[in-house]
């Protein structure tokens, strides 16, 4: 199999934490210059069908995007350490937590840092407002968390899950706008300290 990756992306990275996490090692990482346009190709195209990454190739050729399609993939086949789930109501507030981070946290960051940082104007035509509503939402978000966190370890479990990957990948990269959870989400500080430490936080960066 082959990831195609770009270093420092967020969504890309959320699969290499994944992987890191679970030890593997037997993928190639196929590196896409997304400013160079490399994932405009009519090559990438016809192998990933959007202008995206991350995108795994499989051995029959064909390819899976989406970073959580890509992670439940992965998950199938390397199924320990478990960052899904292990029954029915585990795994459905593990959704739950992933599906609020993405949502109310990490999209909203993703769209601070594209619509409000001069390197991403080659790729985004970028609109000062849309930047100020999705940083109010992202500080809206950090409360929820925060409180989420008073009362569990980590995200969506007492272990990390991939709630956790894809709420730090979109918080790590909102620092290109200097966002910062405030003195106040002391919760959120902690657990973000925590994601920092782990050995897989390296991966994709
Ligand atoms: N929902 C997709 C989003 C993929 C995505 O937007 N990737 C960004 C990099 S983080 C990208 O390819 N951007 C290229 C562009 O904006 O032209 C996922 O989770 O994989």
């Amino acid at each position: 199999m082959k990831l195609y990756d770009s270093r420092r992306a967020p969504n890309p990275r959320r699969v290499r934490w994944f992987m890191a996490e679970k030890g593997i090692s037997d993928i190639e990482i196929v590196e896409v210059n997304i400013f160079a346009g490399e994932h405009r190709t009519p090559d990438y195209l016809a192998k990933a069908g959007l202008p995206n990454v991350p995108a795994l190739e499989l051995d029959d050729g064909s390819a899976i995007t989406e970073s959580l399609a890509i992670c439940r993939y992965l998950e199938a086949l390397y199924p320990e350490p478990n960052l899904f789930g292990r029954d029915p109501k585990e795994t459905a507030v593990i959704e739950m937590w992933t599906r609020r981070a993405e949502m109310l946290l990490a999209t909203p960051l993703m769209m601070t840092v594209r619509h409000g940082h001069p390197a991403l104007a080659a790729l985004e035509q970028q609109v000062p407002e849309i930047a100020e509503a999705n940083r109010a939402q992202a500080e809206r978000a950090i409360k929820v968390f925060d409180r989420r966190l008073a009362e569990s370890p980590f995200i969506a479990a007492d272990r990390l899950t991939i709630a956790d990957i894809v709420a730090f990948t979109g918080l790590d990269f909102a620092r290109m706008v200097k966002f910062q959870p405030p003195e106040s989400a002391e919760h959120v500080r902690r657990w973000a300290d925590g994601m920092r430490q782990r050995e897989a936080a390296s991966a994709g960066v």
